[in-house]
């Protein structure tokens, strides 16, 4: 190598200073030249592999849209780097259904908090008699009490209707789940057949609706009166006397709240390193992390009460409470009895059955 650099160099100078002899500038030169070749040759392989490593440092930090099993084993490697301050937060590009039909936002009345107990539900799932075993254990009186739910009344247990009428007579708030909002969907759809909801073109039906779901069944099943309920729960419940907004799954802290997508506000779990909602487990860090920490740091901070991450159960934190706590999946069901001392909220739950349809978390 050393000779290697001796050469070239040698010539370099040597060119001007052996001028007279030609025949060894001549063999000089040929030499210089295949040097430089192979000068070039390792230049261009450097450059490739510099490349390649850059291109797979990109990968694995933005990841795919699907879970891989390399996801879940890269995922320690990437909590580190997910761990330092996101860039600035993302919302998802997931269009609106024209049969979505959400609200966005309400305020819960001020005369149903005042002299009431104020009492928040995580995920009921259909399950029926473990919501009223709940209310039994709650000692629930609908005129001392008012019932606020996380959203996800629908799906997976066995009485997904018997729930929503529940609710209704009770005369309980709830926001929207991603769940109850695939309900809302197939109803939508259903409804704009003109001849016979039963019937429909399999072509016809849009893309983010799924054809023999127990969403379409619940759809068909339905009555008007339920399917109003339904459609009266906003994605987002405001209670400002308590600082507080209930939503299903999140919200993101550095993103006004009008410009926050549906989807996200319904699904989100995790936000990644590029600071894109995921409804992923495993991809980035829970999206609470970052609201506690901007509320942490605000004049003004606001608590959220959520659902829909029954794999991390009932999580508690400073500004917000996650109270799905596993009943879709046969663990069990929470409710949280509000006190604005939040030294004096009260958790109370019950187990629940296994659900005859066994969804994934994930959904
Ligand atoms: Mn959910």
């Amino acid at each position: 190598m050393k000779s290697f650099f001796r050469r070239i160099l040698y010539v370099e100078g040597g060119g001007r200073r052996n001028q007279s002899i030609q025949d060894k500038v001549s063999f000089s030169a040929k030499r210089r030249s295949k040097d430089l070749f192979i000068i070039v040759c390792i230049s261009i392989l450097l450059l490739t592999l510099l490349y390649f490593l850059l291109s797979l440092n990109t990968f694995t930090t933005s990841g795919g849209s699907d879970a891989t099993n390399s996801d879940k084993i890269n995922s320690d490697s990437k909590n580190k780097s997910e761990n330092s301050q996101p860039s600035k937060s993302k919302i998802s590009t997931k269009e609106i259904s024209p049969y979505s039909n959400h609200i966005f936002m309400s305020t819960l009345p001020s005369s149903l908090i005042s002299d009431k107990r104020l009492i928040f539900i995580g995920d009921v799932h259909g399950a029926l008699k473990e919501l009223d075993a709940l209310l039994e254990k709650l000692d629930f009186s609908p005129t001392n009490d008012h019932l606020i739910f996380t959203g996800d009344l629908c799906a997976k247990g066995s009485d997904s209707l018997g729930v929503l009428r529940r609710v209704r007579e009770l005369g309980a708030s709830s926001v929207r789940g991603n769940h109850d909002d695939k309900v809302v969907r197939w109803k939508g759809f259903l409804k704009s057949l003109e001849v016979d909801n039963k019937e429909f073109e399999v072509n016809s039906v849009p893309k983010d609706l799924k054809i023999g779901t127990e969403h379409e069944s619940m759809a068909r099943d339905i009555t008007e009166d339920l399917y109003e309920t339904l459609l009266s729960f906003p994605l987002i419940l405001d209670i400002p006397e308590y600082n507080l907004y209930v939503v299903h799954a999140g919200l993101l802290p550095d993103i006004p709240l009008t410009d926050q997508s549906p989807f996200d506000i319904m699904n989100m779990r995790n936000v990644k390193s590029d600071g894109t909602p995921t409804k992923q487990k495993h991809k980035g860090r829970g999206w609470f992390d970052l609201w506690n920490q901007a509320q942490s740091q605000s004049g003004n901070p606001r608590t959220i009460i959520y659902g829909h991450d029954a794999s991390r159960g009932l999580h508690i934190k400073k500004y917000t409470i996650g109270l799905d706590s596993g009943c879709g999946s046969g663990r069990e069901l929470t409710a949280l009895i509000w006190n604005k001392d939040r030294s004096k909220c009260k958790f109370v739950s019950v187990k629940c059955s296994r659900p005859k349809v066994n969804l994934e978390d994930s959904d």
